[in-house]
């Protein structure tokens, strides 16, 4: 029974006691994931900086298990852009998925296939609910680590394919030192030539 992860905690603000796999996502591995590619290359060019981490429990991928993990998105801007994950819609369109909010500060954006689109802010003690067949992208507006708790269903899957091809509708891009939501070009060219 003690391989089972009844309970397991956040150390030292960023990671788990206790976890199976742990992703690593630095810029390198992000190319055309930022809307300035000028901006990506030379941030590359001055060295390889870890942008995000996933820290995941492993258990069956399948229905009625869930999932869980620490998500950890560093700070830090691509350009005006501020560091995010790549996003996905899940391949069982049909299943949900929840975050909550251990440290720092940003936002989850989202969006449907239908063109609807979302923002939750990201804080410490807030849950954010990912509704089924919703896209979901976490963006780091602070300073510090970004640090959520996930949790979606065994079976989910990920399809990452749609969103690298077309992207998020709305760009978060810091602005007079602020973020704000700015319509993704990209995206409306892509939906056009669909
Ligand atoms: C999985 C869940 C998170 C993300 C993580 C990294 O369904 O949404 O674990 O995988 O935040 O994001 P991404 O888009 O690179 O998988
Ligand atoms: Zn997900």
């Amino acid at each position: 029974m003690k391989d089972l992860p009844f309970g397991f905690d956040v150390i030292e603000g960023s990671r788990l006691d206790r976890f199976d796999h742990h992703i690593e996502r630095p810029l390198s591995t992000l190319k055309g994931l930022f809307a300035d590619a000028q901006a990506y290359q030379r941030m590359l060019a001055e060295g390889d900086r870890m942008v995000y981490e996933v820290y995941e429990v492993r258990r069956p991928a399948k229905a009625g298990e869930l999932l869980t993990g620490l998500s950890v998105v560093h700070p830090g801007r691509v350009g005006g852009e501020y560091f995010m994950t790549k996003g996905h819609y899940h391949l069982v369109r049909e299943t949900a998925e929840i975050y909550y909010g251990v440290a720092g500060r940003g936002l989850l954006l989202m969006q449907e296939e239908g063109g609807g689109w979302a923002v939750e802010e990201f804080r410490p003690g807030r849950a954010v609910y990912v509704p089924p067949c919703w896209a979901h992208r976490s963006v780091n507006t602070g300073d510090e680590d970004l640090v959520t708790l996930f949790a979606y269903p065994g079976h989910a899957g990920h399809d990452y394919g749609a969103i690298e091809q077309c992207g998020f509708q709305k760009l978060v891009l810091r602005r007079d030192g602020e973020p704000q939501l700015v319509d993704n070009a990209a995206w409306a060219r892509a939906m056009e030539t669909r």
